[in-house]
């Protein structure tokens, strides 16, 4: 595999935060080797390994933002804990969203591993200076949207992630693995959330109608911008970060969703949305980039809800933070 130098990397590519912490450093002597062959050959690098410090910083900037979503992803979803139609529905959705809260954990562990705490992390989150997924900028109108959110943004989430548990960085890799088993059973719990209501009356199936029109351009652009214009893809890909391109991923999930679509009976809002037997995949349109650039500016439906909602939860947790941390000091005190 092609070595990319790091010095060719345009300051802009680098996340923010690390950019000032850049030293460059020089591999000494074979380990650089060492973390050359092993990305080529497939294999795994470890905490302990050496890395180029871009690899490291780019490893931080993905797997942070990635935990980000997975705490602020409860939001939208958890709106409806109170108000869940039944106690079967309550109790499904009541785990399915404290497996989102876990899923930030395993990446929030995966990530100190780089030497970065997970209390820098939420700092730099709460300052605006660490990203979240797009898609939860949104709101949850409707109780459909939570089966719409399974299906469709956990649906994405998996084409998205399930390559990642072969990402190079051991500990990213498997709380990967773990991830995606999970994520399958959110997805499938929303389908058929979905299929039972369309399944009922024809209010009903307007409800999910309305909300798939709502979550169906925002799902497509979970997986990023056009690869064109992702600055980031090449270098990921060329370490083994990322193991496909934003393209790639996006055309998997159509190719994967459009035929769910057909048998759940809703209609996905793309009149460009046509099968392609040369390509033997489907043809679809172009989401709005400028309303992606929009929302990660901080415009988009609920940006400052969700952060200002993060921040005071950040806040209220204060005493249990404080309360384990005396906990566990008093247990050493005592050893
Ligand atoms: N939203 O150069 P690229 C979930 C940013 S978890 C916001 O292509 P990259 C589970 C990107 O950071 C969902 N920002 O970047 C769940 C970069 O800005 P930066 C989260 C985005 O990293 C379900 C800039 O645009 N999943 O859903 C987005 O190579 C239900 C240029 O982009 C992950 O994080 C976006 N959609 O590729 C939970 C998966 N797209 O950082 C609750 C891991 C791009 O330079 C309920 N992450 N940007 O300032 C990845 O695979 C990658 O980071 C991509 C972006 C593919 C998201």
């Amino acid at each position: 595999m092609e070595a990319v130098p790091e010095k060719t990397m345009p300051e802009k590519t680098m996340p923010r935060e690390a950019a000032s912490e850049e030293t460059a450093t020089a591999a000494p002597g074979d380990l650089g080797e060492h973390f050359e062959a092993t990305v080529a050959r497939g294999a795994r690098i470890e905490p302990r390994d050496w890395m180029p410090d871009a690899y490291r910083a780019t490893l931080v900037r993905q797997i942070a933002q990635h935990a980000h979503s997975e705490v602020i992803g409860m939001q939208p979803e958890g709106n409806w804990i109170t108000r869940a139609p039944s106690l079967r529905r309550k109790a499904i959705l009541l785990a399915k969203v404290q497996d989102e809260a876990g899923h930030g954990l395993y990446l929030y562990s995966a990530c100190e591993t780089l030497g970065v705490s997970r209390e820098e992390l939420t700092a730099l989150l709460l300052a605006g200076r660490q990203k979240y997924s797009s898609i939860f900028n949104y709101p949850a109108l409707s109780y459909a949207d939570v089966g719409t959110i399974g299906w469709l943004v956990d649906g994405a989430a998996i084409c998205n992630q399930v390559p990642l548990c072969r990402t190079s960085y051991g500990p990213y890799g498997r709380a990967m693995i773990r991830i995606c088993k999970e994520e399958s059973f959110h997805q499938r719990q929303g389908y058929e959330l979905l299929m039972t209501m369309m399944r009922g009356t024809g209010e009903q199936r307007a409800m999910v109608q309305e909300s798939v029109d709502r979550f169906w351009w925002p799902s497509l652009m979970m997986f990023g911008p056009p690869d064109a214009d992702s600055p980031n893809s090449a270098r990921s890909m060329a370490w083994g970060i990322k193991r496909n391109g934003n393209d790639e991923l996006r055309q998997r999930f159509v190719d994967m969703t459009v035929p769910q679509a057909e048998a759940l009976g809703v209609s996905l809002p793309d009149p460009d949305l046509r099968w392609n037997a040369e390509r033997e995949s489907y043809d679809f349109g172009e989401p709005d980039w400028s309303e992606f650039a929009a929302v990660l500016r901080g415009e988009g439906p609920c940006n400052a809800q969700r952060l200002a909602h993060r921040a005071r939860a950040h806040e209220d947790g204060a005493w249990v933070r404080n309360a384990a941390l005396a906990f566990a000091k008093a247990g050493a005190a005592h050893e």
